[in-house]
């Protein structure tokens, strides 16, 4: 009998993975890791029992995180990523010429065992001198740090465990303060039809900070209950409402290749159906 990975992150519905062969599975000290090999999805990472990234999807999510806002901003020099130990947002990141990287994660096993056993997810982005990786708890950083940066990703996972605290009041308070006039956030926030409660809270926080959050979606097909929504924020409200030809120009510029995004499914992806347009206007 093959063994199977339930997944069990939210109640009433669940991922089962065939699982072949396991390359890890220990206790990191901050969370349980376990990497193993699926005939769909390659090599499947998953802390505390939920699924963080596969060999063969994670470009959909990579991709949208890191060229959405930086392709919408224009003129980034400098990005910060919070979590992302797997290096996946920061190899996307640095496909765009001229800009820094810092990366800061909580758990320095994560990241060398995704360059063990997940190569291609960062593929080199640990070894460019663009990248300063920083091992740390992320809210501690961004509350000390006097530098500034014009993206923030904040690629954590769900609001359970070490990463609950980045989906605070005081985090996002604390980001804010270390973005330049103009930039973006932007932030893992779950899947709305199964999370919608994670979706409200962000939104109600960081609408309390900016002038302008809101979410654009893409589906991963190994997050389990739908399209995921990313969360965006900005006091530039024109960066949510470039043309396609702009966006396409700087495509173009950037000369860069994906396998997901394309201008116009950076313009469609902040297009938000109904039952998600409620969870963020509905009164309880
Ligand atoms: N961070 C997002 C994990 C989302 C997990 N949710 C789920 N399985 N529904 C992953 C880190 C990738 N760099």
């Amino acid at each position: 009998m093959m063994e199977v990975f339930d997944e069990g992150l939210h109640s009433g519905v669940n991922l089962a993975l065939d699982v072949g062969t396991v390359l890890y599975r220990d206790q990191t000290g901050l969370q349980d890791l376990i990497i193993f090999e699926n005939s769909t999805f390659g090599r499947v990472m998953s802390l505390d029992g939920a699924v963080q990234t596969t060999e063969k999807d994670e470009f959909i999510y990579h991709e949208m995180f890191a060229h959405v806002p930086i392709l919408a901003h224009g003129n980034v020099k400098r990005v910060l990523i919070i979590g992302g130990g797997d290096g996946g947002a920061a190899r996307q990141v640095l496909k765009h010429r001229n800009i820094a990287v810092t990366l800061v994660d909580i758990d320095r096993s994560v990241i060398d065992l995704s360059i063990k056993y997940l190569p291609s997810i960062s593929n080199g982005a640990f070894d460019d001198p663009r990248l300063d990786l920083v091992v740390a708890d992320g809210c501690q950083f961004v509350k000390e740090t006097d530098q500034k940066w014009d993206v923030i990703i904040i690629d954590s996972t769900d609001p359970h465990g070490p990463g609950e605290v980045l989906y605070t009041q005081e985090f996002y308070t604390d980001c804010m303060s270390c973005l330049t006039a103009g930039g973006v956030i932007v932030t893992q926030n779950g899947v709305p039809f199964v999370q919608a409660e994670e979706l409200r809270n962000s939104y109600d926080r960081l609408g309390l900070l900016f002038q302008d959050v809101s979410f654009f979606m893409a589906t991963i097909p190994s997050y389990v209950g739908g399209p995921l929504a990313f969360g965006w924020a900005t006091d530039n409200k024109e960066l949510r409402n470039l043309s396609e030809a702009t966006l396409a120009d700087r495509f173009l510029d950037a000369d860069i290749e994906t396998g997901y995004y394309t201008p116009d499914v950076h313009k469609a992806s902040f297009v938000l159906p109904i039952y998600v347009k409620k969870i963020l206007t509905t009164i309880e």
